[in-house]
C-alpha cells in the first residue's frame, strides 16, 4: 500500500476521552472511531489487525478441530425463554421488537441459537463429539462502557460450542479449547494465563478465564509468580488425544492462579511468601463447561449406545477477538506509539522515502516496494511528501515492527537502513539485503 493512497487519518493531539494507552494509541493511529458510546467504527488500520487477529483465531480452531459456521446477531426471545435466560440476563441485553410486534433481541452470546441448532438435525451420538464455533459481533449493554474497544457494546468474539455424549468427552472438549487457546494467545505475542473463574450469566462451575496482565486491566487476579515463566511455544499437539490435553492442562492450572470471583485467601496463603502476587489483567478469553444447563431446557437429547434419549454435554467458549486489539496494545508499546508483534501488525514493513521526488531514491523505494509484495508481504510505503521527522513519527506511532529507510545520501553507498521498532536499533546494508531479511523474519509468521 502507498500511504499517498490510503486512509490513514493519525491525529496529532491526544484524545482527552481516552483514559488508557491503547485507547489513546488506536484513536491516535486512526484505527478506530467512535460511532456512539461503545460502538466504534472500524478505520482501515484498525480494520487490518482485526482481520489479522480472526484469521489466527480461525487457524488455532480449526487445528483443534472445530467446525466454523455463522450465526446472525438478531435473535428470537423466544429461544431464551426456553433456556429461562431472557428475563435472567437484565438490562445488559438489547431487546428490540419488529414491526409484527415479535420480541427480538441483539445477541449476548449464543448458547440458545447454536442449542436450536444442533436439536433440530442431531438425533445420535454417532454424530458425537461436535464443536462448532464463529466469529460474529456481539451486544451487551454495559453500563459503563469505556476503555474504548476494550469494553464495547458491540463487540466481536469468536464463541464456541461443544455437544458431547458424557460429562468426560465434554471435559477433554474443555481442555482442547483451553490448548488452542494458549496457542492463539501466543502467537499474537500474548501471555494469557488461565485463572479459576465464576461461571456468571453464562452458567456451570467448572471455567476459567484468560487474563493478560497489565495495570489498566479490569479484574483484579492472584497467582503464584512461576505460573508467568510457563510457555506454550511450539510443542506439537494432538487435539484428539485425551492424555496430552490432559497434561496440557495440568502444567498451566496447576499452580494457582484465580481472579477476585474466585480467590481463597487461605489457599492463597500456602504459596511461598515471595512467589505470590496479586495484579491487574485484561480477560481475553474463557472457557465454560456446564453439563446439561441447555440441553435439558431446550430438549437437546441424542440418542445413546443402549437407545435411551440423553440430554447432550455442553460447554461454551470465547474469545474477545476486538478486546484482543486493546490487550495487544496494552502489552506492546512505547511512548512514541504502537509496537506491533510480527503475528499481527497490520503492514510487515514500512518504506520511507527521505526525499520524494529524487529520481534515484524513488526508484529504490519502489523496487524495495515491489519486491517484499512479490514475496507476499504487505509493505506500507510512506511516498508523501511530508517531512522525514513528520514520516518517523507516524511510522512509530501505527507500530509497524520494521522500517526500510531510504535516502539519497545512503544509496550513494549502496546502502539502505533497516531498523527495528521494538529496540529502536538500524543496520545498513544494500536493499535487496534488507528485503531478504523482512522476508526471513516473516517466514514463521
Ligand atoms: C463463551 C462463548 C461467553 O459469552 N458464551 C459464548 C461464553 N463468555 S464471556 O466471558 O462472557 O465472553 C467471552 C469473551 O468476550 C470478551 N468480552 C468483551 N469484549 C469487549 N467488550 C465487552 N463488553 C466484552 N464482554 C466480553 C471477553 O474477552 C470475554 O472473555
Amino acid at each position: 500500500m502507498r500511504l499517498s493512497r490510503y486512509f490513514l487519518p493519525v491525529l496529532k493531539e491526544t484524545p482527552s476521552e481516552a483514559q488508557i494507552v491503547s485507547h489513546r494509541l488506536m484513536l491516535r493511529a486512526g484505527m478506530i472511531k467512535q460511532a456512539q458510546a461503545g460502538i466504534y467504527s472500524w478505520l482501515p488500520l484498525g480494520f487490518k489487525v482485526l482481520k489479522k487477529i480472526e484469521n489466527i483465531v480461525h487457524e488455532e480452531q480449526q487445528r483443534a478441530g472445530h467446525i466454523p459456521l455463522l450465526m446472525p446477531t438478531l435473535q428470537s426471545a423466544d429461544l431464551w425463554r426456553e433456556s429461562g435466560r431472557y428475563e435472567a440476563y437484565g438490562e445488559e441485553m438489547l431487546r428490540i421488537t419488529d414491526r409484527h410486534g415479535r420480541d427480538m433481541l441483539y445477541g449476548p452470546t449464543n448458547e440458545e441459537l447454536i442449542t436450536d441448532i444442533f436439536r433440530s438435525y442431531v438425533r445420535s451420538y454417532k454424530d458425537l463429539p461436535l464443536t462448532l464455533y464463529h466469529i460474529q459481533w456481539k451486544f451487551r449493554d454495559e453500563i459503563r462502557p469505556r476503555f474504548g474497544v476494550m469494553r464495547g457494546r458491540e463487540f466481536l468474539m469468536k464463541d464456541g460450542y461443544n455437544f458431547d455424549l458424557t460429562k468426560e468427552d465434554a471435559l477433554h472438549a474443555y481442555n482442547r479449547h483451553l490448548v488452542s487457546y494458549l496457542r492463539t494467545y501466543e502467537r499474537m505475542g500474548l501471555q494469557a494465563i488461565p485463572m479459576r473463574a465464576d461461571g456468571g450469566p453464562i452458567g456451570g462451575d467448572y471455567t476459567h478465564e484468560f487474563l493478560v496482565l497489565a495495570e489498566t486491566g479490569e479484574s483484579e487476579v492472584f497467582y503464584d509468580s512461576e505460573i508467568t515463566d510457563l510457555k506454550f511455544g511450539t510443542r506439537d499437539i494432538d487435539f484428539d488425544s485425551v492424555e496430552e490435553c490432559q497434561s496440557v492442562l495440568e502444567e498451566f492450572t496447576s499452580r494457582y492462579a484465580r481472579t477476585d470471583e474466585t480467590h481463597d485467601e487461605a489457599l492463597f496463603n500456602q504459596i511461598p511468601e515471595e512467589r505470590r502476587r496479586s495484579a491487574r489483567g485484561i480477560e481475553v478469553g474463557q472457557i465454560f463447561y456446564f453439563g446439561t444447563k441447555y440441553s435439558e431446557a431446550m430438549n437437546a437429547v441424542v440418542q445413546d449406545q443402549s437407545g435411551a434419549q440423553v440430554p447432550v454435554h455442553m460447554g461454551s467458549h470465547g474469545i474477545g477477538v476486538s478486546r484482543l486489539l486493546g490487550a495487544i496494545i496494552e502489552a506492546s508499546h512505547d511512548d512514541k506509539g504502537i509496537i506491533w508483534p510480527e503475528g499481527v501488525t497490520p503492514f510487515h514493513c514500512g518504506i520511507v522515502n527521505l526525499k520524494q521526488g529524487d529520481a534515484e531514491a524513488d526508484a529504490a523505494c519502489e523496487a524495495i516496494y515491489l519486491d517484499l509484495v512479490k514475496s507476499g508481504l504487505e509493505p506500507l510505503y510512506d511516498d508523501t511528501n511530508e517531512r522525514a521527522g513528520g514520516k518517523f513519527a507516524t511510522m512509530d506511532l501505527i507500530g509497524l515492527p520494521w522500517r526500510i529507510t531510504v535516502g539519497p545520501r545512503g544509496l550513494k553507498n549502496g546502502v539502505v537502513e533497516l531498523t527495528s521498532r521494538r529496540t529502536g536499533e538500524s543496520e545498513e546494508m544494500p536493499p535487496e539485503q534488507a528485503v531478504e531479511r523482512i522476508r526471513q523474519i516473516y517466514a514463521n509468521h
